[in-house]
């Protein structure tokens, strides 16, 4: 099955070009990292790739690549800064997979013993 095309007036993609302002945590050359509006806990950001990609199904390499290493970046600094007890990484694809926002993101949530997510 084909999929969807990029549709770039996402709410990221906004964000992304400065049109809509978000909570930066962290910028290089190929990825941003933003606070959740909708935290399910403390600490929750997302990973975004600056190159227009869908989700993890129409990605090229390269972003890919990028998103995964600042993901891990995250996960340590989360760990550290919050004196977490672990870290859900998390990603979604499609409405299917439970996607909402049509740019690919990975969640960081810094996690705590005995700590629910909220819904
Ligand atoms: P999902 O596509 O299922 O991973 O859900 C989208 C996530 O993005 C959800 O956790 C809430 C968050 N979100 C939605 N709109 C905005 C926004 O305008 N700014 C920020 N920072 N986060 C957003």
């Amino acid at each position: 099955m084909t999929a969807p095309a990029y549709d770039d007036n996402n709410i990221f993609a906004k964000i992304l070009r400065g049109e809509l302002p978000c909570e930066k945590v962290f910028e290089d050359d190929a990825t941003l990292v933003i606070m959740d509006i909708m935290p399910r806990g403390d600490g929750h950001c997302l990973v975004l790739p600056k190159a227009p990609s869908r989700n993890i199904l129409d990605v090229e390499p390269d972003s890919l690549a990028a998103v995964a290493l600042t993901t891990q970046r995250m996960a340590r600094a989360v760990r550290e800064a919050f004196g977490a007890d672990g870290v859900t990484v998390q990603q979604f694809n499609e409405s299917a997979g439970g996607q909402i926002v049509f740019h690919l993101h990975v969640h960081v949530i810094p996690r705590f013993d005995g700590v629910a997510l909220k819904p």
